[in-house]
């Protein structure tokens, strides 16, 4: 109650008359704004860079799309496991920064002019993106689609508006934030700010808020805090294999008359098929690689396969060739995915047969997989069954 009656304000509380209600509370002040905003301003930018990056290794434009690096093999799995990270962050943040800044609503007169209309209306749109931008990625992180459009194409758009928007936001501000933005203003140098402490107690919350929802879901894909995994949708090492499923090979419609007569076909100069056991004669190679999913989770798992460059070279494909890769699935998306040349032709790049010593199980992809270092899971195709070279 103190903390809302107190008389003593500092910064200035918006006006307000009749039936708008009446803000007392020191907090709803430009200070813990900037503060906050800080924080939340350095969620929204780790999770921008890195849902860049995750947009450009699933879609590169042009002729990255041959260039993308494949080291470390690691790196998708850190940089989108800090994207769900830092969008998980910035929810209580964002909840908090709209609590500091909420009476702002209710200012009157409502509107100043057509700058302030523009600047409010800025806001508006920043606060909009912003809310439905983390929405979409919490509900695709639980694999919810309850909209009929595309969830990576609006994410995608959203993202851009909000960062617009942002800057805008920033910009307008900048002269209040840089007043804001240091610990105590020129005038009061020796006394701390009688609202120190009840901001500490905010800030205080708010980061234990933070950190909870933190520690709760990063063991999805941090091995150290895997125990404390108890919010993440998928928890790395339930499922069969010890790796999590996202699609089953009956929710792909995958028969088992089409498993029965696989064969792997490959086009190119100089096309071909090969049986399993044909498959199982070539050169065989195991390595240590990540699955790491868009939603977040990731895990690292053996596999043992033959090396897309080998079955190329068997083709007699060109060094740059770009690959489509063809899935038995009948049913969704990423059934056909592209591999680039960088990909295609890296040494650790497999078409996996087996997983933690044991042949592929039916959900995990039998009877072949892709399996590429720092690649986005979405495109490490399961039930492979035509390898094209395009040329
Ligand atoms: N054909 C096909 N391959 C696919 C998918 C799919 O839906 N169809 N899902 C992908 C996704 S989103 C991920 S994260 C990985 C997960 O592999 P896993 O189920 O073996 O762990 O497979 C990928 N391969
Ligand atoms: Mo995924």
């Amino acid at each position: 109650m103190r903390l809302l009656l107190s008389p003593r304000f500092r910064g200035t509380p918006p006006r307000s008359r009749g039936v708008l209600p009446r803000f007392h509370g020191r907090l709803h002040d430009p200070r813990t704004a900037t503060v906050i905003g800080r924080w939340l301003g350095a969620a929204v930018l780790v999770c921008f860079v890195t849902g860049v990056v995750s947009h450009v290794l699933q879609e590169p434009p042009g002729a990255l799309a041959d260039r993308l690096p494949t080291r470390p093999v690691w790196g998708y799995r850190f940089s989108q496991g800090l994207h769900v990270a830092s969008g998980i962050a910035a929810v209580p943040l964002l909840l908090a920064k709209l609590w500091t800044v909420y009476p702002r609503l209710f200012v009157t007169p409502p509107v100043r002019g057509v700058r302030h209309a523009l600047e409010r209306l800025s806001v508006a749109v920043l606060v909009a993106s912003g809310l439905l931008e983390l929405f979409l990625g919490l509900l695709n992180i639980a694999q919810w689609y309850p909209w009929p459009f595309s969830f990576r194409q609006v994410h995608w758009a959203l993202a851009w508006v909000m960062v617009g928007a942002l800057l805008l936001h920033l910009a307008v501000k900048a002269p209040l934030i840089a007043a804001h933005w240091r610990h105590r203003s020129p005038g009061t140098r020796q006394l701390p700010a009688p609202d120190a402490r009840d901001r500490r107690s905010l800030l205080l919350g708010v980061g234990a808020a933070v950190g909870t929802v933190t520690v709760v879901t990063a063991g999805q894909t941090s091995t150290p805090l895997r125990p404390l995994d108890l919010l993440a949708p998928r928890h790395p090492d339930h499922g069969t294999q010890g790796l999590p499923i996202n699609r089953t090979a009956a929710q792909a419609r995958v028969s088992a008359t089409a498993v029965r007569d696989w064969r792997l076909q490959v086009t190119g100069p100089r096309p071909y098929a090969l049986t399993l056991p044909e498959l199982a004669l070539l050169p065989q190679h195991t390595e240590e690689l990540p699955i790491a999913c868009v939603e977040g989770w990731s895990a690292s798992a053996r596999w043992e396969g033959v090396r897309i460059r080998d079955l190329l070279d068997r083709a007699g494909a060109p060094h740059d060739a770009r690959l489509r890769i063809v899935s038995l699935q009948r049913a969704g998306a990423y059934g056909v995915t592209e591999m680039g040349a960088s990909y295609a032709r890296d040494p650790l790049t497999l078409l996996a047969l087996r997983v933690n010593g044991r042949v592929l199980s039916a959900d995990h992809g039998y009877p072949a997989r892709i399996i590429a270092p720092n690649r986005p899971g979405v495109l490490q195709t399961k039930w492979v069954s035509r390898i094209e070279v395009l040329t």
